[in-house]
């Protein structure tokens, strides 16, 4: 491709509005552009790289017998309404009407159309499994789109969807995902983890996310620092043994702390460790109020708490709530002497506190040398605490540590939840009807190519791996005005093409410092340059990942151009 032909218009200044590194170069190397808050035309070099992108996931779906289809992004809102999603998601949802006033979504996800059609064409357990995906555009309104295409309103999807008649066939398709997934992330040179994640409201059992590791991540990873352990921070369980102190249980105390709140306060007026603390929170779940407890230096993780309670919505309780119930402030809340009927719930780490201290219930009183069940009853002790940089990994194997993640891929078991919400069943080999047995996959198309882009720059611009890279090479005349440049520059185009290479030919009428400048920015894998010594038949190659610059004789750049990519 001729660059005077082609459209990549490259930026010398950083944009204001794109704070993270691949944002701005993606920018500058003219990749993408803007239209509007969360939506991005892909101009020819960014197309070019979603194109192999895509190339890497078709080739891994086919090799798992996933077919491709392409679904409509308009979805009628009967079949939202069916599934009962039309009025459990709000503003996010893209809603619009037809001309005959007639409602519909633009998709965020498919489960509802895949499903629907299914159930229109497919009624034999015969036919099964089946599992279909396709690569397309999806529409959610974010509250804060930003990060350039890592979160935007409009991005591209790979999603797939897997129909079965049993468990054991959609856990074989599952893992047979799990694999395409690594071999996928692998081929992008992604550095990556999969981790165990919460379904979210999606339903379901269980679910993996594919994280490439990146300090702009907006995910948390717990892992082990010496087994294949790693979770989602939100979904990473505790499995931890707390060694109770040996010391005798005293009496209990009531003590003054005047005006002291927080955790901090309270620990440093009573010179006492937060591990000795009982941190003691009220949860509205659904429409109960729950007592939970924790030790002083944990968190509660309300995710956790949620499907600890089995509960469709938990949330701290309102404060009013809290004076109405228990007559003090939060921050003097504790497990002795509730009102009777309230459930409270605890997380493991409490039970091995010993003469601890807890709220009085009463502003500006505290009580020490409380323990659990003498002086105070817990309903359960559950795992509800968020896991800590230096716990035990909970596979008994190493430490944990963290890192953040960028989200790339998502796979789910759906089970029935879509099927029988949706009526949609197959007969099985005793003629009976079942409901379909279900699992999706999701792959973040358009956010690969920013995380790509985010993984692999310098200061001078984007460094594609190879097999990502929009061309092979970059070939640059610098001074195009110059005969034997000239002649030698498309001498070269022409037998380049010729041996099959993606050439970006910079035949413009630049500055040789305007034309190296970009093509740094572009971050192609080889640049040749043909310069002063053309006349000699001697060009300058340019190696963009390891910055290693030498000379070759123009005899032998195809041979050594072969040599660099591999067959
Ligand atoms: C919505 C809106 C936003 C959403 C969803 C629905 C996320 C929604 C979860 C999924 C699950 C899987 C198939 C491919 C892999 C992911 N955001 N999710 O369902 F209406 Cl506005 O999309 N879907």
């Amino acid at each position: 491709m001729r660059q005077s032909r082609t459209f990549i218009p490259t930026m010398r200044e950083i944009p204001a509005d794109a704070d993270i590194k691949s944002h701005q170069l993606l920018l500058r190397a003219g990749f993408i552009r803007q239209n509007t808050s969360g939506i991005y035309s892909f101009l020819p070099l960014g197309k070019k790289v979603l194109q192999k992108i895509e190339r890497i996931i078709r080739e891994e779906m086919e090799a798992i017998e996933a077919v491709e289809v392409f679904l409509p992004a308009l979805q009628q809102a009967e079949l939202w309404q069916e599934s009962g999603r039309w009025d459990a998601y709000g503003p996010e949802l893209f809603r619009l009407t037809d001309r005959h006033n007639r409602a519909f979504a633009l998709g965020p996800t498919h489960e509802e159309v895949i499903t629907s059609l299914v159930r229109d064409e497919v009624k034999s357990y015969k036919k099964l499994p089946l599992t279909m995906y396709q690569i397309q555009t999806k529409f959610r309104d974010e509250q804060r789109p930003r990060f350039g295409l890592l979160r935007g309103r409009e991005f591209i999807m790979k999603d797939a969807y897997s129909f079965h008649a049993t468990e054991d066939s959609l856990h074989e398709k599952y893992m047979d995902m799990m694999q395409a997934y690594t071999n996928i992330f692998t081929r992008l040179g992604l550095n990556f983890r999969a981790v165990l994640a919460d379904g979210g409201s999606i339903g379901g059992t269980d679910t993996h996310e594919f994280m490439a590791l990146s300090d702009i991540g907006e995910d948390t990873i717990a892992y082990s620092d010496t087994s294949s352990y790693a979770a989602n921070i939100e979904m990473a369980e505790v499995n931890v043994v707390y060694e109770k102190v040996d010391e005798p249980l005293k009496e209990v105390m009531k003590v003054e702390t005047p005006g002291q709140k927080t955790i901090d306060e309270v620990t440093s007026f009573l010179e006492v460790d937060a591990t000795r603390l009982i941190k003691t929170l009220i949860f509205q779940a659904d429409d109960e109020l729950v007592v939970v407890l924790s030790r002083g230096d944990h968190e509660i993780n309300a995710i956790k708490l949620k499907n600890a309670l089995g509960a469709t919505n938990v949330e701290l309780a309102q404060e009013a709530d809290v004076l109405k119930l228990l007559s003090c402030e939060v921050g003097s809340i504790g497990p002795v002497k509730l009102p009777v009927g309230l459930k409270v719930i605890a997380d493991h780490a409490v039970a091995a506190i010993v003469n601890g201290v807890c709220g009085a219930n009463e502003d500006d009183f505290h009580l020490s040398n409380v323990n659990p069940e003498r002086d105070f009853a817990v309903d359960r002790y559950e795992d509800l605490r968020f896991i800590q940089k230096g716990d035990a990994s909970p596979d008994g194997e190493g430490v944990i540590k963290f890192a953040e993640g960028i989200e790339l891929g998502h796979i789910f078991k759906l089970g029935t939840t879509y099927s029988e919400a949706m009526e949609a069943t197959f007969l099985d080999e005793n003629g009976k009807a079942k409901p379909f047995i279900m699992g999706c996959y999701g792959i973040g198309v358009s956010r690969i190519l920013a995380a790509v882009a985010e993984q692999f720059n310098d200061e001078s611009g984007l460094k594609w791996p190879t097999k990502l890279a929009p061309f092979d090479v970059h070939l640059v005349a610098v001074n195009v005005k110059d005969e034997a440049q000239q002649e030698l520059a498309d001498e070269l185009y022409g037998v380049l093409k010729s041996y099959r290479y993606d050439v970006l030919y910079d035949d413009r009428p630049e500055r040789a410092g305007v034309k190296f400048a970009d093509s740094d920015l572009i971050g192609l894998p080889v640049r040749i340059t043909v310069g002063k010594k053309a006349s000699e038949g001697i060009v300058e190659v340019k190696f963009r990942q390891t910055g290693d610059a030498t000379e070759w004789q123009k005899e032998e750049i195809t041979e050594k151009l072969q040599a660099f990519f591999g067959v």
